[in-house]
């Protein structure tokens, strides 16, 4: 008897505990309405918001997650392996007119890390001119490359390759954060024959000079891939902001398998409503329920996610939203347009038959059990090259150069040892959206991509075309490349050479822009360079759907570099 109630006492006590992890929406105490923030969405940006704000002793802090917990799975550790089924959204896009029609599958990432526990772990923060640029366009100079420094070192940790090799001379220590969280590195092995021959490369061709880290702000040219990965595992938002430690903080409670429907109005302040109650669902529906939290509501759903539940919400178009039965809170244009992606192309080359004996698949495994090296400590290629169309280009005259800058590339080639080359343009001019296809919230949103949309973007392919047969005729490349496979904008003719990129390009998974940031006075837009819902009370997003441009990089740095940034605006604010 004295031992049951002891049990049962236990048990209360570990209810009232307020810092913990729920897997199960179903096991929340009933009165759970003590939070100051709560932040929508456990991704990238979402779990840096958690940790940083339940830092602060005064702070109660909820993050809310659709998809599971990230520990416990190799596949989100290892990574040389690529996580599927339940850890990512099954979005489809909308046929897209600028390829052909064809389809493409959006990969999102679904779990605690959001997508930084799924992607490529290439760790490029952009151009300093990228930044400078959102610091125009929102009138608010703490957005620009010197401001923002300070956060970018905060949010990231040096370490050495995996296996523990010598990396001097293939970064510059000076512009990396030592002491933050996500880890980053260099690649375990190399350098190899085709990263010494680009090496030589750079010294032969003045185009393409040798970039010694393109962390630096300034990064034209062939370097080093730099990853978030630490001793050989994955480095992703939710190991490095929410490891055990921090989830045993009284004060952060993590809700997983957990579905945000919709942003609810509960007031309105003069004419702005407030929004800083969220409705919530078991992750394949159920009977929904509300929290209210006591200082803000964080959107951190990603470019899709916050995007539709804004919309689910009636914060969008008033008249697209009225359509679809949804009853208008607030007139936000902008909410879900300006979809901004990077698009790519594959180009084939013919080499000399190299006799590298790859390390058989069991030997890698047991490689990385017994001491995190061998291939699977790596993704794809050891290094980049970034260029920037010719400035005597013809193109350069027709269109206003996209780029933010003298500092930005419009392209980004990975270079892989096989000799084929994806070439992607980072500066693209066409615009895609996320809307919504009913008013139920757990529907797909239709996502169009609209690539390749606009005259500039298909033209930049044949500029991107002749760059990299320009970089793979260097005669570094002698006894290594034999010829040009194609497609090849010099021998085909434009519309031969049009129909093909339209056939086979790729997107790099980086779309941005559906709740772009912009000045306060400013009447496009979704939030202000405060990250606020404009016209709205109590409600900020942060995520990659607020930037304004997208970054000529791959974009998880900046999204690491915005929530930091962000995490310091909400604690000045409160
Ligand atoms: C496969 C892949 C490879 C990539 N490779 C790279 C790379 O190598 N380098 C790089 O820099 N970038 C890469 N990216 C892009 C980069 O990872 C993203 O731009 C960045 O992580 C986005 O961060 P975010 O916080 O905006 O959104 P996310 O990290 O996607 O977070 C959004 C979170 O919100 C949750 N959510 C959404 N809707 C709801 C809802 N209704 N209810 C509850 N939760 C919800 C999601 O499950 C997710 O966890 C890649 C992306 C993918 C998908
Ligand atoms: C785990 O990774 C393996 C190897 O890449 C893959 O075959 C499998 O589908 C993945 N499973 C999940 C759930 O991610
Ligand atoms: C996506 O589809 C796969 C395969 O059908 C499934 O295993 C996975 O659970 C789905 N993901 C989500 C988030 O529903
Ligand atoms: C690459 O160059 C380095 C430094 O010159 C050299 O030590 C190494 O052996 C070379 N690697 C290959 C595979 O040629
Ligand atoms: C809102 O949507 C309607 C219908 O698609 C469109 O005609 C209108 O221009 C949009 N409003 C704004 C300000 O974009
Ligand atoms: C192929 O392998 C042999 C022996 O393993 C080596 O001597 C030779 O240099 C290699 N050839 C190339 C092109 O790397
Ligand atoms: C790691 O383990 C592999 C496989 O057992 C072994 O060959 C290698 O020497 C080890 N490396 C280090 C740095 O310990
Ligand atoms: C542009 O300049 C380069 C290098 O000076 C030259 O080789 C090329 O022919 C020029 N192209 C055009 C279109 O003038
Ligand atoms: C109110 C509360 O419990 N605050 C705690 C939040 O977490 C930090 C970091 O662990 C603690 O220092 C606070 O006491």
């Amino acid at each position: 008897m004295l031992l049951l109630r002891l049990l049962v006492t236990c048990a209360l006590a570990f209810h009232s505990v307020i810092g913990k992890v729920y897997h199960d929406i179903r096991d929340l105490p009933a009165d759970f309405e003590q939070f100051d923030f709560i932040i929508a969405g456990g991704g990238t940006a979402g779990c840096v918001l958690a940790s940083r704000l339940s830092e602060e002793r005064r702070f109660n802090v909820l993050v809310i997650e659709a998809g599971p917990d990230n520990i416990g799975s190799l596949n989100l550790t290892i990574p040389g392996w690529s996580p599927s089924g339940m850890f990512r959204w099954n979005y489809t896009s909308e046929p897209i007119s600028g390829l052909n029609w064809r389809t493409l599958t959006v990969v999102r990432g679904h779990v605690l890390g959001g997508s930084s526990s799924i992607n490529a772990m290439v760790y490029t923060r952009g151009s300093a001119d990228d930044y400078d640029n959102w610091g125009r366009v929102t009138g608010d100079k703490r957005w620009s490359w010197n401001a923002l420094w300070p956060y970018i070192l905060r949010n990231e940790r040096w370490t050495l390759p995996a296996g523990g090799r010598d990396p001097s001379g293939q970064y510059d220590p000076k512009v990396h954060g030592h002491r933050g969280k996500v880890s980053t590195s260099l690649p375990w092995s190399g350098p190899t024959d085709a990263d010494n021959r680009t090496l030589r490369n750079t010294q032969l061709q003045p185009e393409f000079p040798f970039a010694l880290d393109f962390n630096s702000g300034t990064f034209i040219g062939a370097g080093y891939k730099q990853s978030t990965i630490r001793n050989g595992e994955r480095s992703s938002s939710a190991t490095a902001y929410l490891p055990p430690p921090v989830r045993e903080r009284p004060n952060l409670t993590i809700l997983l398998n957990t579905y945000i429907t919709r942003v609810i109005q509960t007031r309105r302040v003069g004419r702005s409503p407030i929004l800083r109650t969220i409705e919530i669902a078991p992750r394949n529906g159920g009977t929904p329920r509300t929290i209210a939290a006591k200082k803000e509501l964080i959107l951190s759903g990603g470019v899709i996610g916050t995007a539709q539940i804004l919309l689910n919400s009636g914060v969008g178009n008033a008249t697209e939203l009225k359509e679809l039965g949804i009853p208008s809170v607030l007139d936000v244009p902008d909410v879900g347009k300006n979809l901004m992606e990077h698009v790519a192309i594959p180009l084939a080359w013919t080499t000399v038959p190299r006799n590298v004996t790859a390390i058989p698949d069991d030997v890698s495994l047991e490689m990385w059990l017994q001491n995190r090296t061998g291939p699977l400590t790596e993704r794809f290629d050891h290094m980049f090259l970034f260029t920037r169309i010719p400035t005597n280009s013809s193109l350069l005259q027709a269109y206003k150069d996209p780029s933010t800058g003298p500092r930005a590339p419009h392209f980004q080639a990975g270079l892989t040892p096989s000799g084929n080359q994806n070439i992607g343009l980072m500066t693209p001019y066409s615009r895609g959206s996320v809307k919504l296809r009913s008013s139920n919230p757990f529907d797909e949103p239709a996502i169009d991509l609209n690539l390749l949309s606009h005259p500039f973007d298909i033209a930049a392919f044949k500029e991107a075309a002749r760059i990299m047969k320009r970089w793979q005729s260097g005669s570094a490349w002698d006894n290594y490349i034999t010829g040009f496979v194609g497609p090849d904008p010099d021998k085909l003719s434009d519309e031969d050479f049009q129909r093909i990129v339209r056939e086979t390009a790729v997107t790099f998974l980086h779309p941005v822009g559906t709740a772009r940031m912009s000045s306060k006075d400013s009447k496009t837009g979704v939030v202000d360079g405060e990250l606020r819902v404009k016209g709205a009370d109590g409600i900020r997003i942060v995520d990659a759907s607020v930037f304004p441009y997208i970054p000529c990089a791959n974009t998880q740095a900046p999204v690491y570099i915005l929530a930091e940034r962000a995490a310091d605006l909400i604690k000045e604010a409160w």
